[in-house]
Order: C-alpha cells, then structure tokens, then sequence
C-alpha cells in the first residue's frame, strides 16, 4: 500500500526538500498550511500540484486532531516552528507557544487518534539546544544550554518527544540537525542573505550590503542530505535521537569569503560587507559542530555536499534567480 506522509510547516525549506524525497519514494504526501498565508500555499501548489495542503495551526489542537483523522498518516513530520533565531527574541511567546507547545500538540493527537499506536513521529529538534555549549563536537550526551527562546522552546518540544516515546511507547524520533542550508533557504538567514546578495553585488544590482558580526561559527549542511536523516529515522525499527551535521565548522566570515571567491569578487570583505548593529543578538551562540557518528553507525548515513559544494550551490543559484528579477 502507498505510504502516507503528513508534513507540518510543509512550505518552509525543509518542507521543499522532503516533499520532493517522499514524492520520488512514492509516497502520497498531505501538508499541513495555515490560512494566513495563502500566496506561499499557492506557489508550493504550483510547484508541487500532486500535494494536497490542508489547513490548520500548531496553535489550534482541533484543527490537528481533524487532519490527523482525516489524513491517517503512516507519517507525520514536524517540521512547522517559528525558525527564525533573530525573531524568537522578539517573539517569545509566539516562538513558544508554536515551537514548543506546537510539538505537543502533535504528539497528543497523534495520541489520541492513533489507536494500534503505528503512527511515526520526527520532530526536528536543533543544535541551537547545545547554544553555550559544554563540549565540541556536540553529541547525543552533550547537555542542553539554550541562548535563545527559540532554543528553550526546541529544548520543551524535544523533552516531551522523549517523554510520550518512554510514557507511551511510541515511534517518536528527533533529528538534533545542525544548520543546514539551500537553494530553498528564506533570506532572513545568513547564508541565504549573503548568497542573495553576493549575486546582486556581482549583477551590480547593489555595490554593499551589512550583516551583523562575522565571527560566529556554524556546521553547514546541505538541507537536500538531511532530510534523507529525517527518514531514515521513521523507517529504523527503533526510534531515537541523532545529531545530523557534516563534523566541519565554519565562521560566517569564512561563508562570506567563499561566497565572494565563488562570485569572482576581489577586493576583500571590506570592500563589500558594513557591520550591521541590528542583527546582534541579546545572546549568541558561538560555535557549533555536530559529531554524527552515531547516525552513521546505526542507519548509514552521512552528509554529501561539502561546505564549498553547498556555498558554490548557493550562489550559483542566486546569480540566476537575481538575473532573472
Ligand atoms: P541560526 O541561523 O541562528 O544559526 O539558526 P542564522 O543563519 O540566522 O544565523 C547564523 C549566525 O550568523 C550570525 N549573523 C547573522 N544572522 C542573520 N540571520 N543575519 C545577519 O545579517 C547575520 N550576521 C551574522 C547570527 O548571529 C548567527 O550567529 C538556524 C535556524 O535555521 C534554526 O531554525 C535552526 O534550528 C538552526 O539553524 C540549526
């Protein structure tokens, strides 16, 4: 029988890539959209037609329990959060109440629907959870130090998936994903706004842009990679929790100079890039790393695109979306 897949925050990156994974197995994919936003629903439709969306809220239980029961998925991925880091501060309320109680909500009717408990669960859990970390590379033991509350929030959603997995005994997996970037990336972000306006620069479309302090470091990936990791983790026989990275960390300074080279820009990073004082953050996470050994060893997976490849990606990918507006 075709499998059937219900994804939250289904128009958001993550949601582009696993769409296009389940499609090409042959899955039958539901995507859960809030009505207020109506114009992204319609573009992913055009993209996706064979996809239906179905309305409904991380904040409104009823609307869940009613497309868990009418969708029956052998499948649901949580993939819907308020992801921005910069916004969660200020938005801790909204970031909590969908990043955080959003997750329990699935969970409790995923519960209450679900009666041969055979519904599979991800949840996409971050390495913003290890924020001030206690240990490099962070693993599956590292302890949790949020800095933001989008980290908090994502600390509440992981710890309630680990909780029905122990209470109820069901299928539940979270993927610990570190960064993980594309050509489907929002330009909110700082790979995706530096490739973005990279392209510009080198169209002559802008001659300088800002971004907020170079220095902090991030373990890159290449979002297409993981969400095979998301599942691999609904197919294992045992749930669990994987940190899903690439084990290299880069500073954003050394994603802009990458992007700069591959751009074919000289000069330097000052020649281009102000220091924008908005985008600092009341606290930063400085350096991440994942160490993915565990994923590797138990379900065989490891990431593909090398840093250079996905920066290369990037902007390859701008300099043709830029030429094009
Ligand atoms: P992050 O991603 O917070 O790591 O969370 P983001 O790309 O926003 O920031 C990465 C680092 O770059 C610094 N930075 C800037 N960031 C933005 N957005 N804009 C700027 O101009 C800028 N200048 C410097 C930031 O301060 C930060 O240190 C992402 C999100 O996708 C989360 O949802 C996800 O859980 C984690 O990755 C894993």
């Amino acid at each position: 029988m075709q499998p059937t897949a219900l994804i939250t925050g289904i128009t958001g990156q993550d949601g582009h890539h696993l769409t296009k994974f389940l499609l090409e197995k042959d899955y039958k994919v539901f995507g859960l959209v809030s009505g207020q936003r109506e114009d992204v629903s319609r573009h992913f439709s055009l993209k996706f037609p064979e996809v239906e969306l179905i309305g409904g809220d991380l904040a409104d239980f009823s609307s869940l329990l009613n497309v868990l029961d009418r969708v029956a998925p052998n499948e649901v991925y949580n993939l819907g959060a308020i992801s921005f880091v910069g916004l969660s501060f200020a938005q801790p309320e909204l970031t909590s109440n969908i990043t955080g109680l959003g997750a329990l909500r699935v969970l409790e009717a995923v519960r209450k629907i679900d009666k041969t408990n055979s519904i599979k669960i991800y949840q996409a859990s971050s390495s913003e959870m290890f924020g001030k970390v206690r240990e490099t590379p962070q693993n599956e033991l590292t302890p949790f130090h949020p800095r933001s509350p989008y980290g908090v929030a994502k600390c509440f959603a992981h710890y309630m998936c680990v909780n029905y997995r122990e209470a109820y005994g069901m299928h539940i997996s979270c993927g610990i994903l570190f960064n993980h970037e594309g050509e489907y990336r929002g330009k909110e972000f700082v790979t995706r706004k530096i490739s973005s306006n990279v392209a510009k620069l080198k169209l002559g479309k802008i001659n300088r842009f800002s971004l907020g302090s170079l220095d902090p470091k991030r373990d890159w990936g290449y979002a297409g990679d993981y969400v095979e990791a998301m599942w691999l983790m609904t197919q294992a026989k045992n749930p669990g929790d994987y940190i899903v990275a690439t084990g290299e960390t880069h500073s954003v300074r050394d994603f802009l100079a990458e992007a700069l080279n591959v751009a074919g820009l000289e000069g330097g990073i000052e020649e281009y890039v102000d220091y924008d004082v908005n985008m600092k953050r009341p606290s930063e996470v400085d350096l991440l790393v994942g160490d993915y050994s565990m994923i590797k060893q138990e379900l065989g997976w490891t990431p593909k695109v090398t840093f250079k490849e996905l920066v290369r990606l990037m902007v390859e990918n701008d300099l043709i979306h830029e030429a094009s507006q």
